[in-house]
């Protein structure tokens, strides 16, 4: 089975194909999304923390593999694109079922030559294998490199969002999701994937997305990477995007049922109260 790809254009019948390929085959590869000068920034952004990314940690997270965390607050280019309408259709669509929906982390992954192919998973696992009755999770990959067969482009399955929680029916048909760097794969929590072999001589290089819905723990921890001195200039709706706002029936409120953002601004003015969500 192929990808399903549609090139990016600001567009219903756009949306319309990315929310029909994620009901229907669990993944889309939006192309061309960002262009160029977007990417090369990311990149330049992203390698000056090369020393600080880890690499070979376990067998799953690559031996081959350098993984550098912390992308919001290290790269004001993908602050200007975490939220972009691509991605925003995309979690509001596999994930707007639920209360509320939020990124959960993000991760420089760079594969390097040599590097086997990652055991084929599902990134809902991390929540304790529990087979949930609706998608918890959204996840992508921006292309910052051109992604190949050969240099270690996602392998997925397509369709593979149906199949058991404990491994896919047909391991066999996993393909990888080759793209132009500046394109993203889109899948759900459940669609089963994982790193390709780098074959090549060269480093494939991805940002790799997490979201997931507000009642679930974020993956990596946003209000250590991101403190309210940090983000003080950074706009209000992707202060709410990360994590400051209140969520569900009660969650996420802060000391006197205040609102997150007035521990960002305490001189502006914030409705109190926590009770988001009052069911009839
Ligand atoms: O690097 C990739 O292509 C996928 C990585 C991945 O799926 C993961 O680490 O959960
Ligand atoms: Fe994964």
């Amino acid at each position: 089975m192929i990808v399903p790809t549609v090139r990016w254009t600001d567009t219903d019948s756009t949306r319309r194909v990315i929310t029909d390929a994620l009901d229907d085959v669990g993944c889309c590869v939006v192309a061309d999304a960002i262009d160029d000068e977007t990417v090369q920034a990311i990149r330049r952004e992203l390698v000056a923390f090369d020393d600080d990314g880890s690499i070979g940690a376990s067998a799953f997270e690559g031996h081959a593999t350098r993984r550098t965390g912390s992308p919001m607050p290290r790269s004001a280019t993908f602050r200007s694109i975490a939220m972009h309408p691509a991605v925003m259709c995309a979690g509001t669509h596999v994930l707007g079922p639920t209360t509320g929906w939020r990124f959960s982390a993000s991760e420089f992954i760079q594969i390097g030559p040599g590097e086997t192919a990652q055991r084929l998973h599902r990134d809902q696992w991390k929540y304790d294998m529990v087979d949930f009755p609706n998608e918890i999770e959204m996840n992508g990959m921006w292309a910052i490199s051109d992604f190949t067969a050969s240099n270690g482009a996602t392998q997925i399955i397509p369709g593979s969002h149906r199949d058991g929680n404990t491994e896919p029916s047909n391991p066999d048909a996993a393909v990888p999701a080759e793209m132009t760097a500046g394109s993203v794969l889109l899948y759900t929590g459940r669609l089963y994937h994982g790193g390709g072999a780098n074959t090549s001589d060269g480093w494939r290089q991805g940002l790799s997305l997490q979201h997931a819905v507000s009642w679930l723990t974020q993956s990596s921890n946003q209000f250590l990477e991101c403190p309210p001195a940090v983000v003080a200039d950074w706009p209000d709706d992707l202060l709410r995007f990360i994590g400051y706002a209140k969520s569900g029936n009660g969650l996420g409120y802060w000391r006197d049922s205040e609102d997150p953002l007035s521990a960002v601004h305490p001189d502006r003015e914030y409705v109190r109260g926590w009770a988001t969500v009052r069911p009839d």
